[in-house]
């Protein structure tokens, strides 16, 4: 399941790190006169382009599901013309169909208009024609940590503490903001350019899985999902340092905490289960796992009031200095191998190597339908500044791709296993 959320309306406050990251390169003469001005959507779009997909110029398939296609993009006509993007085209008839899955769909639009972090994937526009929607969200060309992960099968710890550190501080920021990630896993966690975190995919699962039977009506992975989201007893945000703490398990033994042959014994592994550290642990990594990975989520650090302080005041976060990694002035472990801004190299080449396609859909829905995504369209504040300035890149030649040759190395199976004497 990608990404898949719940606005919690409940959540208490929880004290984020809002002002721990800023725009160091901005600065405001003291002497400067402001006019407040309410931020409303009219006036936000009143001086924008109307973009349409027309503005963008398809380059290469990233994703593709029952519900839509990920490509990646270039602008071509106004503001940030040149420019690459990655836009998420969604059917509208397909997700009409489901009440969640259009809950979900407006929500994910709701949420990156909200959300503004340095590791959570930035939405520049948003826009509908009649049987689609349109996300342009920046490009992440680094791909999935998961093909990192793949690559070098386990992480040493310090380099577990970087992602870790860079994550605890987006779920934060999510927390603070009344939203629970809920399907946190290495195939969601995206890396940019410079090798930083970004977590995307807010929305959809990547395939439609409505069978309703128990086991099946979580689509995708589940093994880094809690306990209570599995037994659908009711979860708040602490179902996010669960996944967390099974996400920081695999980096560092090279599979997640409990897995089985089939998601029945999975499940049932992740509800039972004992945990089992590996030695070679260092005595701060098993026991923050342990912590992390409290079957009763009121144990569970992370669940108080502090939320993510709690985490990140644990020592086996002791060499992070927190301020430096909100504004990205630590150097991440990996640096992407890239040849150009539209390197597909870290894509899955079962997608990279198709053609892009964005079949016209201009199907009317009914009027009630119509309605549904009635204020989809949306332009970033950014794309505003960039317009004021005169901004625009330059259309470059567009190199031969390099696709991914190798395919992900099967050499993190079983390096660590459960013992079936633990259970
Ligand atoms: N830059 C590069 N890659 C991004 N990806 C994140 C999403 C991934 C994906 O495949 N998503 C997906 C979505 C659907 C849906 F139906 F919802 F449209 C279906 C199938 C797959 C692809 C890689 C990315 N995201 C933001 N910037 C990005």
């Amino acid at each position: 399941m990608a990404g898949v959320f719940d606005i919690d309306l409940e959540t208490e406050d929880v004290s984020d790190t809002e002002e721990d990251f800023y725009d160091d390169s901005v600065t405001e003469p003291d002497n400067v006169q402001k006019e407040e001005v309410e931020l409303t959507s009219e006036c936000v779009n009143r001086d924008s382009e109307k973009v349409g997909p027309d503005f963008f110029e398809l380059l290469t398939v990233l994703g593709k599901g029952a519900y839509g296609k990920v490509f990646q993009v270039r602008k071509v006509q106004g503001a940030m013309s040149g420019k690459i993007f990655a836009m998420k085209v969604l059917r509208k008839a397909k997700i009409v169909c489901n009440a969640k899955d259009t809950a979900h769909t407006r929500a994910e639009r709701e949420i990156l208009e909200t959300v503004r972090h340095p590791f959570i994937v930035d939405l520049l526009y948003a826009f509908q024609t009649g049987g689609k929607l349109y996300l342009i969200l920046e490009y992440l060309s680094g791909g999935e940590l998961f093909m990192q992960l793949e690559k070098e099968g386990i992480f040493m710890e310090d380099t577990a503490c970087f992602y870790l550190g860079e994550i605890i501080l987006a779920l934060g920021h999510l927390h603070s903001n009344g939203i629970i990630y809920r399907d946190l896993k290495p195939e969601n966690i995206m890396l940019n350019h410079q090798g930083h975190i970004k977590l995307t995919d807010f929305g959809l699962c990547k395939e439609s899985i409505h069978d309703g039977s128990v086991t099946h009506t979580f689509c995708g992975t589940i093994e880094y999902m809690a306990p209570e989201i599995l037994t659908r007893s009711g979860h708040n945000r602490a179902v996010d340092w669960w996944s967390l703490g099974a996400l920081m398990y695999d980096m560092m033994t090279g599979s997640p905490p409990f897995t089985a042959e089939n998601r029945k014994k999975t499940i049932d592994k992740i509800l039972k289960c004992k945990l089992n550290l590996p030695q070679y642990l260092t005595i701060d990594a098993k026991d923050l796992i342990k912590k992390l990975l409290k079957k009763n989520p009121t144990q569970r650090l992370g669940s108080s009031k502090a939320d993510c302080a709690d985490i990140k005041g644990h020592p086996f976060f002791k060499q992070i200095n927190w301020g430096d990694l909100v504004n990205k002035r630590v150097e991440p472990p990996y640096k992407p191998q890239l040849q150009s801004d539209e390197d597909v190299s870290q894509f899955d080449t079962r997608f990279t190597r198709q053609t892009p396609v964005d079949s016209p859909d201009d199907t009317s829905l009914g009027q009630s339908e119509e309605l549904t995504f009635a204020g989809f369209t949306y332009v970033a504040p950014s794309v505003l500044d960039s317009l004021k300035e005169g901004f625009s890149f330059e259309p470059r030649m567009r190199p031969v791709r390099r696709h991914n040759i190798s395919p992900r190395t099967p050499n993190r199976s079983a390096l660590f296993k459960c013992s079936p004497s633990s259970c």
